[in-house]
């Protein structure tokens, strides 16, 4: 492999010191070859036999796929692409009624930031969440079908990049926002910006009873970028941390002007306090939301001085620090959670910010760490040991390091410039250790070519004992951020069950039907092996025949109960295919705009006779 000198790209773009080239960390290069946690090889490490199934689910958000990828490890094989906030035509997924409804108007998102429902601070494996960055926009995936339940439209705000994350027992998921707009999204000049736009937090709470997303309260921050966040965790727990850049409050070229403060702010905040205020009444409304105003209603949100423009901000396992990556500067920088709230109880301040309180620097920071040569420092993650490993974009390499001493453990380099970094249930009260998957935004020369853009990377890199990358994997645009779970805590199910109660579904044969209504038309058909049954009776039952301009109706129940036996449901040149799993039912409503006669077929191999399973769509043309 070619050694490639990591020129500053996108991001950090202008940054002096990004001319460093691999050769200066040749000496680590060297030390990891020989060093490995077992006898066992590399390739047998990565070796899952046919048969058996991978130890970790590992879900990579899909950025602007709108899409979620879920791989196994240690394989690292892609096993599914769950679309989330994109149409999907393998699935029909933004065709079907329900997603489509979910979807709205929008046919892509930018999905940023994974997180799994918790329990206790534990992954339970749950369920998934996910924030749009592109359309504002927060879904739910129930891991029991791996399919998105609700889809949330997020008011007042733009872009919720600072999530998600959950609080321990999924109390909340916040939304803070990259961009800040006027509530409301109204019309105002940027002269009034510092005035007039808010960065917006919204707290969203998971109805799970009936899978809905609702928001609690929004908290109308000043107008800055909020750019990452984690909850708290035990003796932290009723508190979260969010990283904020261009406190400058520039409304123009933020690539210099958003650059100029020497610090930025965290902002701390406690969510039982914000809570109580809404429970008191102390909030307005604004557009149907309680809204709250942190320079009105005191109490509860606080502004950590940090290195200017920070990117991540970690909470460690056991809860008691926060690490903020910098960014800009080579630096992390651990604050102490008991150290904060000594100072907030003694009013350790140094002054305000848009009425907030800003706490002291010196009484709540622990220690800044500064590993030589390490550049870029952007997103940090934890093993079993409560040790912290940090991604550098820059100098395209993890680094291990003490958050309780500051001392640099170990390093390794990566092909390249890491994003974040997941280890395996590494946001939880109780990572594992052993795996660490660093998600490199370019991977340059690692794979056969496929034209001027390259695949993103993941690297599987086993940190039991000193760090080695063993496995390589070329992704899809493009993992943000990801999350490991323990592959024995999912229960995904096989076949969805009976439901006597949808009067959509059609269980029984002879009970398929087409009921016509004027200019509706309800066909309540059955997808088996290997024929569509639309209407029972009628002479050719794989036969839908309605007029032109009839609004149609199709609810569609697969009759095979048997694992794996999915059909799809294509109306051919009639731009539409959804699917029905096992036991499912799924419904979907268009218009007979076009006259003529339209083949039907099933999408998905299901038999031998998978060919034969078709029908046709006719549509009589007006008089
Ligand atoms: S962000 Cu930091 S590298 Cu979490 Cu959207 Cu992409
Ligand atoms: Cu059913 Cu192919």
């Amino acid at each position: 492999m070619k050694k490639w000198v990591p020129i500053a790209s996108g991001l950090l773009a202008g940054f002096a010191a990004a001319t460093i080239s691999f050769a200066d960390f040749s000496s680590n290069a060297k030390t990891t070859e020989t060093a490995s946690s077992s006898n066992k090889s590399d390739a047998e490490k990565v070796y899952v036999p046919f048969g058996k199934k991978d130890d970790y689910y590992l879900f990579a958000s899909g950025g602007h796929s709108g899409q979620m990828f879920i791989y196994g490890v240690p394989s690292m094989r892609q096993i599914r692409t769950v679309p989330v906030f994109s149409q999907d035509s393998a699935t029909g997924y933004g065709f079907d009624e329900h997603s489509k409804k979910m979807m709205g108007d929008y046919t892509w998102g930018d999905l940023h930031h994974p997180a799994f429902s918790e329990t206790n601070g534990d992954y339970d494996g749950k369920y998934m969440f996910a924030t749009d960055v592109g359309n504002s926009r927060a879904a739910v995936m129930d891991l029991k079908t791996f399919t998105v339940k609700d889809i949330l439209n997020v008011p007042n705000t733009s872009g919720p990049h600072c999530a998600a994350f959950v609080t321990e027992n999924t109390e909340y998921m916040f939304l803070p926002t990259r961009f800040a707009v006027p509530l409301g999204q109204a019309y105002e000049s940027l002269d009034d910006y510092s005035t007039k736009y808010r960065g917006v937090m919204s707290a969203v709470t998971f109805d799970e009873k009936n899978t809905k997303l609702n928001i609690a309260y929004q908290v109308a921050l000043p107008p800055w970028s909020y750019d990452l966040s984690d909850a708290g965790k035990k003796s932290s727990k009723d508190w979260a941390v969010m990283t904020t850049y261009n406190t400058e409050e520039a409304t123009t070229n933020l690539e210099i002007n958003a650059s100029q403060a020497d610090r930025d702010f965290i902002v701390l905040f406690n969510w039982k306090e914000l809570e109580k205020m809404v429970k008191d009444g102390q909030y307005e409304d604004v557009g149907g939301q309680k809204m709250i105003y942190p320079e009105k209603q005191k109490g509860g949100i606080y502004l950590v001085p940090v290195a200017k423009s920070p990117h991540g901000v970690d909470v460690t396992p056991d809860g008691k620090y926060f690490i903020a990556s910098g960014k800009l500067a080579p630096s992390m920088t651990v604050f102490s959670f008991e150290k904060a709230f000594k100072a907030i109880e003694n009013k350790d301040f140094a002054g305000e910010r848009n009425g907030i309180p800003i706490i002291n620097y010196k009484s709540v920071m622990e220690r800044e760490v500064n590993p030589e040569n390490a550049l870029g420092p952007l997103h940090t993650q934890f093993d079993d040991k409560g040790m912290a490993y940090t991604t550098m974009f820059i100098s395209s390499e993890i680094v291990k390091w003490d958050p309780k001493t500051g001392k640099t453990l170990d390093r390794v380099p990566v092909q390249y410039s890491p994003g974040h970094s997941v280890a395996a249930e590494g946001d939880t009260v109780s990572p594992d250790g052993h795996w660490l998957v660093a998600l490199n935004k370019i991977a340059k020369d690692s794979y056969l070519s496929v034209g001027p853009s390259h695949p993103e990377s993941m690297q599987l890199i086993d940190i039991s004992g000193k760090m080695k990358v063993i496995q390589s994997s070329p992704v899809n645009p493009e993992p943000h951020y990801a999350q490991m779970i323990k592959a024995d805590k999912i229960k995904a199910i096989n076949v969805y069950p009976k439901d006597e109660n949808n009067k959509e579904a059609v269980y029984k044969k002879d009970e398929a039907k087409i009921v016509r209504n004027g200019n509706k038309v309800d066909v309540y058909g059955i997808a088996m092996r290997s024929k569509f049954i639309f209407d029972a009776k009628a002479k050719r039952p794989d036969v839908i025949e309605v007029n032109e301009g009839d609004e149609v109706t199709i609810h569609l129940t697969n009759l095979d109960f048997d694992e794996d036996i999915t059909h799809g449901f294509a109306i051919n040149s009639y731009n539409l295919n959804m699917e029905v799993q096992p036991g499912q039912t799924n419904t979907m409503k268009f218009t007979a705009k076009k006259a003529g006669t339209y083949p039907i077929y099933c999408t998905n191999f299901c038999s031998a006779l998978h060919q034969e399973m078709t029908g046709y769509f006719l549509v009589k043309p007006k008089q």
